[in-house]
């Protein structure tokens, strides 16, 4: 459980009482209770490539398998994760405010998932789960495809492996063995030399059957990862020439013009913004911390919800007079302070 400095939670909670417009910006640290990794500190090591550098569209040009790879291996982690306590806490501020907004740097699917209402969240970097058309004279896109892999050849390879029995299953086979030893003993006995081997056979077989099978991790780069041809990567189904790629925001690409557009006339609705969150981002990716100084502007306080005490938007100067700092799993903070 977080440790909130009780005079902090105080001060916030009554605030928050009494703010009718709030931000919360979110980026990676938000899902990673829910096991996903983040992109920039320990996690962000995919194989042995920096997870930043295949969010580029040069990546995909150059190896666009290897990029594929990449994020079908998100998805199909995003889809067996579940959200946590903060995307659900967001959800509930956000059902309880009809002025509250979340600008979402996550493509995982889970503060959807956590039934956050859309009208109030934009998702600044697209979506694991939208595919658009990579040829230039073709305009076709697809939202919320959750088919997992999205073609064959990006399945996750399986790890077949011998189970070797543990410690406890060996004590614990050794003891029963001693049981009923005599038992046996009694038994074989009686019965002919074929039925005994027969039945040792039989017994054979059915421990050769038991084989554990379960994904291998492709983002540990020891393990084997096939390199795929262009032609068994997803095609588009309106042009049947060009190639699908991500639904995804890579650097140096514009954010969707209407995602920015609904969070400008959010921002000039009213000249005031009360209160910005700043939740698990390390607010290094722009025009997305801009969004902070620009809620700044406009009178917000800033409460900072992150586990690095560093992680300041708007780097070492970043905080200012009034601001909060909550240092912290978000899935413990967010319900607490939110309450
Ligand atoms: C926890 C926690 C727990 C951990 N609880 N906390 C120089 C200056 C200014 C700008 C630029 C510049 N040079 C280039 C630019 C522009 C560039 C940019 O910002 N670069 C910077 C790196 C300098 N921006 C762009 O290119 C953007 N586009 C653009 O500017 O377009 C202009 C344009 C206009 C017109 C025509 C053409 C162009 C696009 C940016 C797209 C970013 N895309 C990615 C990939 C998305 C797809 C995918 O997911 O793969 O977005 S990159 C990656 O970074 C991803 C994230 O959304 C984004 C932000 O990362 P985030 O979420 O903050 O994660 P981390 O890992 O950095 O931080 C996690 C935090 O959580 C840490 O603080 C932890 O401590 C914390 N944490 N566990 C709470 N349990």
């Amino acid at each position: 459980q977080a440790a909130i400095p009780a005079a902090d939670l105080q001060s916030f909670s009554e605030y928050l009482k009494g703010s009718t417009r709030i931000l919360a910006l979110v980026g990676a640290g938000l899902s990673a209770a829910s096991g996903l990794p983040t992109f920039r500190g320990a996690g962000g090591l995919w194989r042995s490539y920096d997870a930043t550098a295949l969010a580029t569209p040069e990546a995909f040009e150059q190896n666009p398998g290897l990029v594929w790879q990449f994020y079908s291996y998100r998805r199909h982690m995003a889809l067996k994760a579940r959200p946590n306590r903060a995307h659900y806490a967001l959800a509930e501020l956000a059902r309880r405010n009809k002025n509250f907004v979340t600008l979402s740097q996550n493509v995982d699917g889970l503060s959807q998932r956590a039934n956050h209402p859309d009208e109030q969240l934009h998702l600044l970097h697209g979506s694991l789960f939208d595919v658009k058309c990579t040829a230039f004279y073709c305009d076709y896109v697809r939202g919320n495809d959750f088919t997992d892999p999205i073609v064959p050849a990006l399945a996750i390879p399986s790890n077949k492996r011998e189970p070797v029995p543990s410690a406890t299953d060996k004590t614990g086979r050794e003891a029963t063995q001693s049981l009923f030893s005599a038992l046996e003993q009694k038994s074989a006995e009686s019965k002919s030399k074929e039925q005994q081997q027969q039945e040792e056979e039989e017994e054979e077989e059915e421990e050769e059957e038991v084989v554990v099978e379960e994904e291998a991790d492709i983002s540990d780069a020891s393990v084997f990862m096939p390199e795929l041809n262009p032609q068994d990567l997803p095609k588009c189904p309106q042009c049947k020439d060009g190639m699908l790629r991500p639904g995804v925001v890579w650097f140096g690409e514009p954010l969707p013009s209407h995602t920015m557009d609904a969070v400008d006339e959010w921002l000039d609705k009213a000249p005031k913004v009360d209160l910005v969150l700043v939740i698990g981002t390390s607010a290094q990716v722009w025009p997305a911390a801009g969004y902070v100084d620009i809620a700044r502007s406009k009178g917000g306080r800033v409460a900072v919800i992150n586990m690095d005490r560093k992680d300041v938007p708007g780097g070492s100067n970043g905080m200012k007079r009034g601001d909060w700092f909550f240092v912290g799993d978000a899935s413990d903070i967010l319900p607490e302070i939110l309450k």
